[in-house]
């Protein structure tokens, strides 16, 4: 396996973090964890406990590292920010999650371009204690330097961002979070569940690879897989050359467009969306 993205890779340095920044950490984790029983699934809570994050403060990766070593032979690595897409694929490809350092400041509580320490640690790596899913985010960097050769690139960057970042799951009748921009945001914990203004939809890979999103607010649309197990089985048994032919073939779809075929949870009223556009 490459070493591509070793010189990306920085000390965390946790006896640098000053008080101030473990009060952010500590304000963030709790206004979070508050909400998000009942909302965030079962296995994301479990990782969260068995990682021993808490609201304590900033973790140490090193510390971080060994539990999530043990469980599904992740470990994590410091990197100063957004890392180019082939560096973040072969990290991931590797089973190295790659996460920033720095948090954000008490003036920032709620929206942050770039990911900082709490997005990285709170809302990706307790998935990642979850074989299956680990499984899944190794597929994805594999997928991802696949998908370079393809010119594929954005497509790929869909699937991650409608499951890793913002993917909801069916569980025990419910519908539960697990994408890691949901679960480090406060607002959006509440929207993508309750909110009727966005459309849910039954997870489909192609489907999802069409459909374009948002960075700048919450989001339009959200998918909602049936289980890891199932995200897992459609990505590791998708032969994903004749899927990007198809797809170069197939328009775009919007955030907010429906398309034939799709498996309505919720038909969003897209209120939220029309009204920020007015401002
Ligand atoms: N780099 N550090 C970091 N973290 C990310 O989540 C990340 C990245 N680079 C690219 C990227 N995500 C997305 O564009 C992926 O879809 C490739
Ligand atoms: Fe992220």
């Amino acid at each position: 396996m490459s070493n591509l993205g070793a010189e990306y890779a920085i000390e965390q340095d946790w006896k640098r973090y000053s008080d101030e920044e473990h009060a952010v950490w500590r304000l963030l984790f709790e206004r979070q964890h508050r909400l998000l029983e009942g909302r965030a699934c079962r296995d994301y809570l479990d990782g969260l406990d068995r990682l021993g994050v808490a609201a304590g403060g900033i973790p140490d990766f090193a510390t971080l590292s060994e539990i999530l070593d043990r469980a599904t032979g992740w470990r994590i690595v410091a990197v100063p920010g957004l890392v180019p897409d082939d560096v973040f694929f072969a990290f991931l490809a590797r089973r190295r999650f790659p996460s920033t350092c720095f948090i954000r400041r008490r003036d920032q509580l709620d929206y942050l371009q770039e990911p900082d320490v709490f997005h990285d640690i709170y809302g990706h790596v307790p998935m990642l204690m979850n074989p299956v899913f680990a499984d899944y985010m190794q597929a994805y960097g594999q997928g991802g330097l696949r998908s370079l050769d393809y010119g594929a690139i954005d497509k790929l960057a869909r699937l991650y961002w409608y499951t890793v970042e913002f993917g909801l799951v069916r569980e025990e009748g419910g519908v539960r979070i697990f994408g890691s921009g949901i679960v480090s945001s406060h607002g959006e914990s509440v929207f993508a569940l309750d909110d009727p203004s966005p459309n849910r939809i039954r997870f489909d890979l192609e489907r999802v690879m069409r459909t374009r999103y948002r960075i700048d607010d919450y989001q339009q649309v959200y998918f909602v897989i049936d289980s890891f197990e199932d995200l897992l089985r459609q990505t590791v048994e998708t032969d994903f050359a004749p899927l990007y032919e198809r797809l170069a073939m197939l328009p775009d779809l919007g955030p907010a467009d429906l398309a034939e075929g799709d498996e309505l949870v919720t038909r969003g009223t897209q209120a939220y969306a029309i009204e920020r556009a007015a401002d």
